[in-house]
């Protein structure tokens, strides 16, 4: 079908559990979309401004023919739905949906950089697309 995206789901306000299980719902909803493969959620201490409270962040692997574009599009509306304020940057949010990868594709332009700068020093990002690899190749 089509290629497949790794999405990060992040969460650190609110009831953190229920908005990313709305969240992973919202994903299956997708058009054009097939969610493939989930990590475990887990607890991960904050960076960013300091005086945050930790987050839950999960992983999913989507096989998907939305363009990254069109992906990131619907990313945006299921943050939205969310209640999802913007503040500062790398500050406290109820959701947080990135493109981790999308296929072996690099992207960067004004709206979207893949694969998602933050994977390089983000140790829990890549212990859950190394947890993805292996489901997707078991
Ligand atoms: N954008 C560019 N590339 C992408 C991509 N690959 N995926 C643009 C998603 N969006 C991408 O994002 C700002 C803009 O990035 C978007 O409009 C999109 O066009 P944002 O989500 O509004 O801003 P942000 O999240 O505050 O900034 P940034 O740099 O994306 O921060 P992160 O990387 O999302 O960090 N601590 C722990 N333990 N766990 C976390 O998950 N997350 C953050 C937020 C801070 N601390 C954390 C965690
Ligand atoms: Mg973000």
């Amino acid at each position: 079908m089509g290629e497949v995206a790794y999405i990060a789901l992040g969460s650190n306000l609110g009831d953190r559990e229920a908005t990313l299980a709305g969240a992973r719902a919202a994903l299956r909803a997708l058009p054009q979309t097939r969610v493939i493969a989930e990590t475990a959620v887990e607890e991960t201490a904050p960076f960013g401004p300091p005086g945050q409270p930790p987050y839950l962040n999960q992983m999913i692997a989507l096989e998907t023919s939305l363009s990254p574009h069109a992906l990131l599009d619907a990313l945006q509306r299921i943050e939205h739905d969310a209640g999802r304020v913007r503040r500062e940057r790398w500050g406290p949010r109820t959701l947080d949906l990135d493109i981790v990868r999308y296929g072996d594709r690099t992207l960067a332009d004004e709206r979207l950089t893949v694969p998602h700068p933050g994977l390089a020093t983000r140790e829990f990002w890549q212990r859950e697309a190394a947890a993805l690899g292996r489901a997707l190749d078991g």
